[in-house]
């Protein structure tokens, strides 16, 4: 009996802790014996996608490549974590159509403010400096979602209390 796999799609700006949250979900979902695998900038923009950059036709096929890379693991039966930027509401919706049901948008929100004072890796202030373009945010589009299945607020929650109200609509709507 094989399980059926599902994509939990992380959409929000950078910093916005979407990796944050979805590592604490999949080990939240190791615990419980589940088949996962996680997609994020590291694993992504380094090998299959490294020929991308960030203006918006390169976010486009960005997702779209990713999307495609999801659904092959949805279809293996794997609980998918695809943690990207994804700016744009017109390609979400490609990866939703794509994906059909088995597709759950989550919605990382988190203020420009706090992202900013957070800046991990120092990308805000460089955006700032103008000495990178087209950041998210600052001076590239950042598309809010209009009807996720779930939003959490990395601003006000714990990373814990996200990771546990995923795990929560899963289970109530029987993906795992
Ligand atoms: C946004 C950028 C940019 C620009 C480099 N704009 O916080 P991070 O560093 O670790 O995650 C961000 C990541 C965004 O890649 P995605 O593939 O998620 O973006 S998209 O879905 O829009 O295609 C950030 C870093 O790459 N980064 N330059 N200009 N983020």
């Amino acid at each position: 009996l094989k399980q059926k796999g599902v994509v939990l799609w992380f959409t929000g700006l950078s910093g916005s802790g979407k990796s944050t949250v979805a590592n604490a979900v999949e080990k939240k979902l190791f615990e419980a014996g589940r088949a996962t695998y996680l997609l994020d900038g590291d694993n992504i923009r380094h090998g299959l996608n490294k020929d991308l950059g960030f203006n918006t036709r390169d976010r486009i096929e960005n997702i779209r490549r990713i999307a495609e890379v999801s659904k092959l693991f949805v279809d293996a039966g794997i609980i998918t974590l695809s943690a990207f930027i994804s700016p744009f509401i017109e390609d979400r919706n490609n990866v939703r159509g794509l994906l059909k049901d088995r597709y759950i948008e989550i919605f990382v929100d988190c203020s420009l403010n706090v992202c900013e004072g957070r800046d991990p890796k120092g990308l805000y202030k460089k955006a700032r400096a103008r000495e990178i373009k087209d950041f998210t945010g600052i001076d590239s589009p950042y598309e809010k979602p209009i009807n996720p299945e779930i939003i959490v607020r990395t601003d006000i929650q714990r990373v814990d209390e996200c990771a546990s109200e995923i795990i929560k609509y899963l289970t109530v709507n029987g993906f795992i």
